[in-house]
């Protein structure tokens, strides 16, 4: 009992110190008590600060390793450093596709040999051509196709960029800023010259900032300028260099081919964009203006279009090959340029009408089931398809997220069934290279019609999109096969030569410029991590030129012509200098 009691008196006095009159009492342990409680609320109080603040800093070092990391890859220089740095999120998305972050070593191993055949072909031009438009590799020997631009070294500029090839891109900077003379008595193709000379310039520029390139542009630019005088706005599509004095060909009976009409919006939208001279973009843009007030309903213009009266000849074919092709490509890209927004909402609206007359084309081969887009002429429809067509398969993918679901499935599944037809043209001859057309006679199965090759990009372009936009490696094993046949037959010791005939092989004498811009620069990207030159910051004018999408200024319509060059704010990949591949603003 004794013991009982004892320890519940000890119990009942442990109690008393939670009570307040205990510390009323005793005012010394009241304080105490109270400085307890203000060291230890300061000490946890800190410590939370020390987290949060550790949390700020780790999270602020991680966003600038992200962007160095985007930095490197837009470089296109291998990340595998960066991933063994990075401690979670091993995943980069890219484009909508799981890129894992590491270089595939076989696809490492593939760009390098692409890069190795783009140092062969642009030393052979060096070698045997230099400052001439083409390299004739048998003859070994330089011929000015284009005027005596030196169109190889121009389309070859931001090839060189991309591939990180800096002694030979700068050696080209060179010419480019002490040799380049658009003074020439040549009546030039504005087309060509466009696409090639003020597309390559201006991606130039845009991957260096190096303003020369954008001289130049300029002034190559303001040499064409006079062939969009006519009553409509519709080009001429010949000009002389020198005197002006623009027209079409003989051969047209002087109308306007509708691909060369309708292929200089990007450029020319970019040039005002960077030279704050609204005058190039109006010109371009008025023809799609002026297209439009009669386009109709099914999309599909003839490819003769006249230009004082803007009629199209409704005798002549509409195809998705020569004379046709790119005017339907610049309707989507125009619209991507600019950033897709209510001002340039009517190209995706005719592209869209295009691409419901480009399915009205379309019919399956027997007993195979290729896919392929007929040509028409007049009411019927003709089964033919140029490998310039090809290129319609990139060009549906890159379009098909701006439909709804439905319909954007069933585009994407006709990009690729007719880069699985376009695939079949390389497959289906003794050298696996495609020949210029095929015919489905009768809707058999393909068989080729021209037998050359001239060394064209249109399929590889499209497998890029493909992969890019689908994830699917099949298209880069596709790209693969067909570098190893231009490898096999079109390479030789002073360059890259096309094919008199994809069925014997015969080779013929000249590496067209469009192979170091296009060919292999698709190939090299095919074989590269999607964001090297991504879809979302830039767009690829029709000889594989990307340009920078930068904010649509449509205030530039209202500045006077006179207005001073005022370029805007734009970002830029700087070439080789101390900010190497750091995208700064730069304000001119
Ligand atoms: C290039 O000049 C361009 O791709 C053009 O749009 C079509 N022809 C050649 C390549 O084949």
């Amino acid at each position: 009992m004794a013991r009982r009691s004892s320890s519940s008196s000890s119990s009942s006095s442990r109690w008393r110190y939670l009570h307040p009159a205990y510390y009323l009492k005793r005012p010394k342990r009241l304080a105490f008590l109270f400085i307890v409680f203000v060291v230890s609320t300061f000490a946890f109080w800190d410590r939370q600060s020390l987290v949060r603040e550790h949390e700020a800093e780790t999270s602020k070092l991680q966003q600038e390793l992200e962007s160095l990391r985007d930095q490197l890859r837009k470089a296109g220089v291998s990340v595998h450093v960066e991933e063994h740095t990075s401690t979670k999120n091993s995943k980069v998305i890219d484009n909508g596709n799981a890129w894992n972050g590491e270089m595939d070593p076989i696809n490492n191993e593939r760009r390098e040999k692409v890069k190795d055949a783009m140092r062969h072909a642009w030393n052979s031009y060096v070698e045997y051509a230099w400052g001439k438009d083409e390299l004739q590799p048998r003859s070994k020997s330089g011929v000015n196709s284009f005027g005596g631009l030196g169109a190889t070294l121009v389309d070859s500029l931001d090839t060189l960029y991309i591939m990180d090839l800096k002694d030979e891109f700068q050696k080209a900077r060179e010419w480019v800023a002490t040799s380049l003379d658009f003074n020439k008595d040549y009546v030039a193709s504005v087309f060509e010259t466009t696409i090639r000379v003020v597309g390559g310039l201006l991606s130039a520029y845009d991957l260096s900032g190096d303003k020369i390139f954008l001289e130049k542009a300029k002034d190559i630019a303001d040499r064409l300028l006079p062939a969009w005088d006519t009553p409509t706005g519709i080009p001429y599509n010949r000009i002389n260099l020198a005197h002006g004095n623009p027209h079409n060909h003989g051969w047209t009976g002087g109308e306007s081919i509708l691909a060369d009409s309708g292929t200089e919006q990007l450029e020319f939208i970019a040039l005002s964009q960077r030279t704050g001279d609204p005058k190039y973009q109006q010109k371009a843009e008025k023809v799609i203006n002026q297209l439009q007030k009669t386009f109709p309903s099914d999309g599909l213009l003839p490819i003769y279009i006249n230009p004082h009266s803007g009629a199209a000849s409704s005798h002549s074919t509409i195809t998705f090959g020569a004379m046709g092709d790119s005017f339907y490509e610049y309707l989507l890209k125009v619209w991507i340029q600019g950033n897709k927004t209510e001002t340039v909402k009517h190209y995706r609206e005719m592209w869209e009408t295009s691409m419901e007359g480009l399915l009205s084309l379309v019919r399956k081969s027997t007993p195979s089931s290729f896919s392929y887009i007929c040509e028409k002429n007049g009411g019927s429809l003709s089964d033919k398809m140029d490998e310039l067509a090809c290129f319609a398969p990139g060009m549906l993918a890159l379009g098909s997220s701006g439909y709804g679901p439905e319909k954007a499935e069933q585009i994407l599944s006709l990009a690729k069934e007719l880069a699985w037809t376009c695939y079949n043209f390389y497959e289906s001859t003794p050298t696996k290279l495609a020949g210029e057309n095929y015919f489905f006679y009768a809707g058999q199965d393909m068989s080729v019609g021209t037998s050359w090759n001239i060394l064209r990009p249109e399929t590889v372009e499209s497998l890029m999109y493909l992969w890019r936009l689908t994830g699917n490696k099949t298209y880069q094993e596709w790209g693969w096969n067909i570098f190893q046949a231009f490898e096999k037959h079109s390479r030789i010791d002073s360059g890259y030569v096309g094919l008199k005939d994809v069925n014997t092989g015969d080779k013929d004498d000249m590496m067209q410029s469009f192979f170091l811009a296009e060919t292999l620069k698709y190939l090299y990207l095919l074989f590269s991590p999607p964001s090297v030159i991504s879809f979302d910051e830039w767009v690829f004018n029709t000889e594989a030129h990307p340009l920078k999408i930068v904010a649509r200024n449509d205030k530039v319509e209202d500045v006077g012509e006179a207005a001073e060059a005022k370029p805007q704010s734009r970002a830029v990949i700087r070439p080789f200098g101390r900010k190497q591949g750091r995208y700064s603003s730069i304000d001119n």
